[in-house]
């Protein structure tokens, strides 16, 4: 265990700095696993409970949401190193109960961050902090339930509440909570697809008619190319590598598109292989393009102009499938080369080199994650990728396709299911018909004009089904003051976190069962689903005791609200609230009602492994557009300007963290111990900002609206990256992260290009 200093955070001086590996995975991936589940289960219970996860008959993994293995495929251990850092997060033998809250008031909480809370383990029983409390102070759930009802009734308009999601929530949990608030009557659905892939959801339901990836697992494993750009499939999506090193056996090509030269698509050291424990492992990238933060969109471009150029294009595909191309070939037709490489910060000769590989490909598969997304041009950089995939005929064929690769392990199910603030107009329709209730028709808020309503007073209940909005959301200072400006705050979650520590004027946290646990609501045991980056939908079902009886199920806490809310006379009461409480069956027989793609739900997830999702581009080439085609898009050239001495600063994760769940200090595959406050910069930046490796500085960030937002006491690593790029650890850099910085058409937050200057801490060394 890390020490503290006095102020309860991890002691940074005792930081080691060595050289990042240049390999993934392997025994050492194995051994931390285990030392993380150990620490947290204990022996007997790390052995029961990670034998389950991603079994048929198991639990869903909470780490990602790349997909599982065919049924009859799957190893013994069908998880990795950071799958078992999560499921030991949430399988912890450590407890927060009634005398840990009597013990720390809110004050002393809001004095710590998120490692600390994240620690002290799983929450046991209601709380609430009362107006005027210092402290928590335990609550029946029925009091809870009547005390969130009151609120919301008490409130002039329905869209003074808004209802934040994560996406770890199940399916289940999702519909339910979608019919609660719109039942209730807002949209007011903001959720962490917002911060995460919303540009992807934008751009590809803009360009193709559907917002999800369009590739199976097979087209992964067996295409002939494969550009991985701006994610970090090593850290973040470890079981990729097993697919990317299937494809490398099957004589795939793999290009990295990132500033940083990612162990992980070095070489790969298959744990679950003999030849991955011993020898060097597969090398996984074949070309390595160490692009400028932001250059994407610009690379995208000369790629695309270059295929033209060389007649590399599938013109049978283009002309009966697309529209467009003409005004994409103009937009292309005098490209700015100069712009280009100062925008890539590559060399005409490293960008001809990619795309002779994707001329060459006869089947290219391209995989993204928050690198493209979060930045101010990302729904148009997001579009170029689909642009060069419509140019090669890479949609709905065997081998190609389109891959985000989603965060959360059930994100991209809670849209399935209607979690979004910009609901389709036939969904709400078929809410309406299915339970007789009328839905609020007018587009609600999301995370940034969220955090923006209840900065105004505008909204004045907060609801969070899960995640952890504090921390996650951009600008910290005015998140926290935003959710301390609430009337109430709720707080529905397994484990505490920042959120818990910045209430509104009153606040509740409602601990709830996590996906590893049983679940015997109604009586009986309730199984959940979750939907994958790949559209697959499987069943998960906890094998575990739950960490404390008094726990209850997400979709019992949704529906209990409900009941406790609508009174007869409200519509909202005309739903069987209590049968969907108690019988998740119905609830996805209401579902298979109201979505397609759903029919047979429960038999279809009897099946090993599950059922997958219509996707009409992937199943027919049919795009489901205004224009009926898919559509070739042209975009501006953005090129990211950076005023003199100044960095573009790009926050990412560590490999000891779930975004805000820090599991340690370590991040292993980038050479740092002990220590998450580090600032890594190249080298010679290093030398013309007059610094040195080890200084400690604070980061300043720089932005229009004159507000100077700052982190202080960053040590500066040096470390490889094209020039004038900066990268250092998320959440602690989103004080830097301006609420107004966002990607257009999205509004994500730029998480990924933030300009800052660094000053040597208390003004010297
Ligand atoms: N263990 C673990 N697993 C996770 C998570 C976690 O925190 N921990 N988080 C989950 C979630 S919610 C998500 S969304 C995913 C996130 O998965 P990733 O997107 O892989 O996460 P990041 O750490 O944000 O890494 C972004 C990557 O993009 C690169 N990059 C940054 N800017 C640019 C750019 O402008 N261009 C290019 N080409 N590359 C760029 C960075 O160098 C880095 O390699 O992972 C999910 N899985
Ligand atoms: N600067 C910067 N900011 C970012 C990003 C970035 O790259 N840079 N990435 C963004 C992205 S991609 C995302 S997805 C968001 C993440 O935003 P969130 O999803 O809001 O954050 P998490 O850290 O995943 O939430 C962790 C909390 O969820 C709760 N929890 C865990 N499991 C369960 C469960 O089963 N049920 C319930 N009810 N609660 C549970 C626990 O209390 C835990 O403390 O952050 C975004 N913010
Ligand atoms: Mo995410």
């Amino acid at each position: 265990m890390a020490t503290r200093a006095p102020n309860g955070e991890p002691d940074e001086s005792r930081l080691e700095v060595s050289a990042a590996p240049e390999h993934s995975a392997g025994p050492r991936a194995v051994a931390a696993a285990m030392r993380h589940a150990v620490g947290q289960m204990g022996v007997r219970r790390s052995a029961a409970t990670l034998r389950r996860v991603n079994q048929a008959d198991g639990f869903d993994c909470q780490g990602c949401a790349w997909p599982d293995a065919e049924a009859g495929h799957r190893h013994v251990a069908e998880f990795c190193e950071n799958g078992a850092k999560a499921v030991a997060e949430e399988a912890t033998l450590r407890r927060v109960d009634a005398g840990f809250f009597a013990e720390h008031s809110v004050a002393d909480l809001a004095g710590h961050g998120d490692y600390w809370l994240g620690q002290q383990g799983r929450l046991t029983e209601p709380m609430v902090l009362r107006p005027g409390a210092t402290h928590y102070a335990p609550i029946g759930w029925d009091e809870a339930f009547a005390l969130v009802a009151d609120h919301l009734r008490g409130l002039d308009h329905p869209d003074q509440a808004v209802f934040y999601t994560s996406g770890r929530t199940s399916n289940e949990a999702a519909f339910v909570y979608q019919l609660l608030v719109r039942a209730f009557g807002t949209n007011n659905l903001p959720d962490c697809s917002n911060m995460c892939h919303e540009s992807t959801s934008v751009a590809l339901t803009e360009t193709i008619g559907i917002g999800k990836g369009s590739v199976t697992l097979t087209d992964v494993e067996t295409a002939d190319l494969i550009v991985v750009a701006g994610q970090n499939p090593g850290t973040n999506h470890p079981r990729m590598l097993a697919s990317l090193e299937v494809a490398k056996d099957n004589g795939a090509r793999i290009i990295s598109v990132n500033p940083l030269r990612e162990a992980g698509l070095g070489r790969f050291k298959n744990p679950q292989r003999p030849r991955g424990v011993v020898g060097h492992g597969t090398r996984l990238a074949d070309l390595h393009l160490p692009i400028r933060l932001g250059g994407d969109l610009a690379l995208f471009q000369a790629w695309g102009a270059l295929l033209l150029k060389w007649g590399a294009i599938d013109e049978e595909f283009l002309a009966e499938h697309t529209v467009g191309f003409t005004a994409y070939a103009e937009g292309l037709a005098d490209l700015d080369w100069d712009k280009v490489e100062e925008a890539t910060g590559l060399t005409r000769d490293q960008i001809e080199e990619g795309a002779a590989m994707i001329r060459d490909s006869a089947a290219t598969v391209w995989c993204w994650a928050m690198g493209l997304t979060q930045h101010r041009h990302g729904v148009a950089t997001i579009k170029e990728v689909v642009n060069l995939a419509l140019l090669r005929g890479d949609i709905g064929r065997p081998g190609a396709g389109l891959c985000p690769v989603r965060g959360h392990s059930n994100v991209q199910g809670d849209r399935t299911m209607g979690i979004w603030e910009r609901p389709p107009v036939w969904f709400l329709d078929a809410l309406e018909v299915e339970f007789g209730i009328p839905v609020p028709r007018e587009h609600g808020l999301d995370v940034v004009e969220a955090i923006r309503a209840l900065s105004t007073g505008a909204a004045r209940v907060f609801v969070g089904l899960g995640g952890n909005f504090a921390s996650a959301a951009p600008d910290t200072p005015v998140t926290e003051a935003a959710l301390r400006r609430a009337d109430l705050t709720v707080q529905i979650s397994t484990k505490l976190n920042r959120s818990h520590a910045v209430p509104g004027t009153t606040a509740l946290i409602l601990p709830v069962l996590g996906r590893s646990e049983r679940d015997l609501t109604g009586g009986s045991p309730q199984r959940v689903t979750v939907e994958d980056s790949m559209s697959m939908v499987h069943a998960s079902r906890g094998p575990l005791a739950p960490a404390s009886p008094e726990l209850r199920s997400e979709v019992d806490v949704v529906c209990s609200i409900a009941l406790a809310l609508f009174a007869e006379d409200h519509p909202g009461s005309g739903v069987p609230w209590e049968r969907l409480r108690t019988d998740y069956g119905e609830i996805r027989h209401r579902i298979s009602r109201v979505i397609p793609g759903f029919d047979d739900y429960e038999r279809r997830i009897d099946q090993p492994g599950g059922f997958v999702l219509p996707h009409p581009p992937r199943d027919a080439r049919v795009f489901p557009t205004a224009a009926g085609r898919a559509v070739l898009t042209v975009s501006p050239l953005d090129v990211l300007d950076l005023p003199e001495g100044h960095l573009l600063l790009q926050t990412l994760r560590s490999h000891d963290q779930y975004n805000t769940t820090i599991y340690g200090l370590d991040d292993r595959y980038r050479g740092i111990r002990n220590g998450r406050r580090v600032v890594f910069v190249h080298p010679d930046d290093v030398a013309d900002l007059g610094l040195a490796g080890g200084d400690l500085v604070d980061l300043v960030a720089v932005w229009g609206d004159g507000v100077e937002r700052r982190a202080d006491r960053f040590r500066v690593v040096p470390y490889d990256q094209p020039r004038g790029c900066a990268a250092a650890y998320y959440p602690e850099t989103n004080p830097l992260v301006p609420l107004g910085s966002v990607a257009v058409g999205s509004n994500t937050p730029t998480s990924k290009s933030v300009v800052v200057r660094l000053e040597p801490h208390g003004g010297g060394r």
